[in-house]
């Protein structure tokens, strides 16, 4: 029977959507945001369904007829709302989210304020949403949830209904462990989001924390990317978010041609400053208002360089866009008459005739004037003290089609790691931020072009429409349900059994964690003695042959193995040593996509002073040991998001080494080494031994009669699971000190004999 492809439901706070009312009638209409955008051609698919608060309260909806006449509408158009009560609103918008969650995720902890009234209001939402989730999920169907809202979804869906297939993205940072673990509820939020199959994240160090939050907080076992708790398994990805390109693109073009008539009010006043002050430069920031976006810090080292620079007034203006945001807080309220008040002191006292220094707007603006913005401005200045990501920075960016402009990006901001030729500031440094707006504001053409086109290059590559693809994609892919058997005596004893019985046989051996224990930061494994030992030992029995297979390159192995009877087979199947003797698995593929990745190591080469690139006949590679360690997996781990983003993932295999990343073609892995080694060697015995996710490819080409077993972690295809090194250890101490007892078959055949 063929399997039913799903469908896919869309969870989120708010529906991307505004109900207005006009006497009896009403007004439904679509806001085009970022995420709307990219889960278009999702939210398109037959059956597909997104579900959120609509916007207006349950009392407004009162009017039976008039609910149903909404619900109609927004089902028509593949919408279900979840109507609140204004306690709801109070409690679990602006209360938990916004009030502890928000603060606490931005590391604003002196503004977190916890109690147990929001908390269950919380609970109680986020069981709203599932309720209506479960409604309208059938077998196998696939849910989206986004964002801090809803971080128990998950794990209520989970408990109900283990057949679906469950994502979760979370939009804000994930704070460090020693922020995070303030939060008096702080094991039932991460043990909401491990009811997910997959968990992402902006960036790779939201990922780590989480990672490190789950290990320390919960008792889920954690092994690179893979969190397990009772049984299931949560990958944790890192999806940095981009932007809808195209429709930036094409309209700052279109608005660029436009005539006098056309052009919208706000690009002719911007057109009349220009023509007034010839060569002024105009300094851009947009933000929704809210205190995580370091406005008012913006403003005060705006009046520094002022300060500094009497020679720059008049020659520059800084135009301020903020958005009203979550007006029922109330440190949003006090953001809003501090930003008043900071712009009117300022402007007090640097105004000329004709000219005051912040020009300010708060309010929303319509999108054909926020490309006017983007594309008028000379420099954006964005200095959040924290932002998950921050899209008006690549907004700017893709807005400046002709390539000139300049931005000046908080580091704080997870966008920076996808735009590194920004000029980078920290932004309670106003010394930083002062000499950072002198270079902007004297930058050659050519330079800013030159930053600019690297920066447009990568962000038309990961659009909004493909992040929300490859997240798709690894949601979709087959998760590994399978549970492996615990070790004990009866199966070792069987094992030890079909040893004895073999006159031939083989074992694969993986390298790192399973012969060496698992380093979570790829630090180089080294045996120990006792262990190289009985490796040795074990491969020295004529009917034996002990194979080690590695990601490391063959040098490494031989630094153990040279001289010895064992096998290694390194760089996934590359590379294989036997006796002294260097023999070949032969494939022919296809290294096309080589072309592809060989532009962007080189880029990385000449960005990350000290890293290589290893071009090999099936492989490439690109080393970071002599970079600065911290610096070298932070560039890794954005390199290889874009190597996943570029190529097409049915072609190339892309392998996280010890201080490398390794490209190959995607037939190679372990588990085509496996199968081609075993197809020259036959053997009436076969174990197979590794420890993570790429040891799985082992398992899952494993012939029949083979016995897989992985170390340290239970959810895998391998049939068995051992707890740590040391008990595979004295597993192969066993099978030594079994040689030196006759078997069990062997005796009942002197038996028989007798
Ligand atoms: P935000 O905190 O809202 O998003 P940001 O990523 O900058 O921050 O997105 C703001 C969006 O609002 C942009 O797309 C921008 O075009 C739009 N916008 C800004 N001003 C506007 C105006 N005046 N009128 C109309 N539209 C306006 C949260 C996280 C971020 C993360 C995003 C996406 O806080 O860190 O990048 O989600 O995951």
């Amino acid at each position: 029977m063929e399997k039913r492809k799903g469908r896919t439901i869309i969870v989120s706070n708010r529906l991307p959507l505004q109900i207005t009312f006009q006497e009896n009638e009403f007004d439904v209409i679509s806001s085009v945001g970022g995420l709307a955008t990219g889960l278009k051609s999702f939210h398109q698919q037959k059956d597909a369904l997104w579900i959120g608060w609509p916007g207006i309260l349950k009392k407004e909806v009162q009017d039976d007829a008039l609910q149903n006449k909404i619900n109609e509408k927004l089902r028509s158009e593949k919408f279900e709302p979840v109507y609140l009560t204004a306690e709801d609103l109070e409690d679990y918008y602006y209360g938990f989210s916004n009030r502890v969650l928000w603060p606490l995720f931005h590391y604003f902890t002196e503004y977190t304020k916890f109690n147990q009234k929001m908390w269950k209001a919380y609970q109680r939402v986020n069981q709203l949403f599932a309720d209506h989730v479960l409604k309208s999920a059938g077998q196998g169907d696939t849910v989206w949830v986004h964002d801090y809202h809803l971080m128990l979804l998950p794990r209520y869906l989970r408990e109900q209904r283990p057949d679906l297939k469950i994502g979760f993205f979370l939009h804000i940072p994930f704070p460090a462990y020693e922020v995070f673990r303030i939060l008096p509820v702080r094991e039932k939020l991460l043990k909401g989001l491990l009811g997910a199959d997959l968990a992402g994240f902006h960036t790779y160090d939201y990922q780590q924390h989480f990672l490190h939050c789950a290990e320390s907080l919960t008792p889920a076992t954690i092994l690179y990317n893979q969190a397990v708790l009772n049984d299931h398994m949560t990958t944790v990805g890192v999806y940095p978010m981009g932007i809808d390109v195209e429709k930036f693109e094409n309209t700052a073009r279109r608005q660029l041609q436009f005539q006098d008539e056309e052009k919208s009010e706000l690009r002719k006043e911007l057109d009349h400053h220009k023509e007034r002050y010839p060569g002024i430069k105009l300094i851009l920031s947009i933000d929704r208002l809210d205190y995580t976006k370091g406005i008012a810090i913006r403003i005060k080292a705006f009046a520094y360089f002022l300060k500094r620079n009497p020679q720059y007034h008049k020659k520059v203006r800084l135009v301020m866009l903020a958005v009203p945001s979550r007006t029922g807080v109330p440190q949003y309220q006090k953001l809003k008459r501090e930003v008043d008040e900071l712009v009117g002191r300022i402007n007090g006292r640097y105004a000329m005739m004709g000219w005051n220094p912040i020009w300010y707007f708060y309010r929303s603006m319509p999108f054909e004037n926020l490309i006017d913005l983007y594309t008028q401005c000379d420099i954006a200045l964005l200095t959040p003290l924290r932002d998950g990501m921050n899209l008006v920075a690549k907004e700017y960016i893709i807005s400046r089609v002709d390539q000139t402009g300049v931005l000046i990006l908080s580091e704080m901001a997870g966008a920076v790691h996808e735009m590194s030729e920004a000029l980078l500031i920290n932004p309670n440094n106003f010394e930083q931020i002062n000499d950072s707006l002198i270079e902007a504001i004297n930058m050659p053409i050519e330079e800013q072009k030159q930053r600019n086109s690297a920066m447009q290059k990568r962000l038309k590559k990961h659009d909004i429409r493909q992040w929300a693809k490859s997240f798709m994609d690894d949601l979709q892919k087959e998760k590994i349900e399978d549970h492996a058997q615990a070790w004990d005596h009866q199966i070792e004893k069987s094992l030890l059994d079909q040893y004895k019985q073999a006159k031939t046989r083989l074992i694969f051996l993986s390298f790192d964690g399973t012969i060496t224990g698992t380093d979570h930061q790829f630090i180089q494994a080294i045996p120990g003695k006792s262990i190289l030992d009985t490796i040795n030992i074990l491969a020295e029995k004529n009917q034996n042959d002990v194979v080690i297979i590695s990601n490391h390159e063959a040098r490494h192995l031989l630094n153990y193995w040279g001289n010895t009877a064992v096998t290694t087979i390194a760089e996934q199947g590359y590379s294989v040593w036997s006796r002294g003797e260097n023999i070949s698995l032969q494939i022919d593929v296809d290294a096309h996509w080589k072309n592809i990745i060989r532009p962007l190591f080189q880029s990385y080469k000449d960005r990350v002073p000290g890293s290589l690139i290893e071009e090999k006949e099936r492989a490439m590679i690109w080393d970071y040991k002599n970079v600065d360690p911290k610096e070298g997996s932070k560039k890794a781990n954005e390199l290889s998001i874009l190597i996943r983003n570029l190529a097409d993932p049915r072609e190339i295999a892309v392998h996280e080494g010890h201080k490398s990343i390794t490209v190959t073609s995607a037939e190679i892995n372990k588990g085509w080494a496996v199968a081609e080694y075993l197809e020259k060697n036959p053997a009436d015995f076969v174990l197979i031994i590794g420890d993570d996710s790429t040891d799985e490819m082992m398992f899952l080409r494993a012939p029949e009669n083979a016995i897989t077993i992985r170390v340290g972690f239970p959810v895998t295809h391998a049939q068995y699971f051992l707890e740590n090194p040391d008990e595979l250890k004295s597993l192969l101490d066993q099978i030594n000190k079994s040689d030196e007892e006759p078997s069990t078959s062997f005796i009942k055949r002197i038996w028989k004999r007798i």
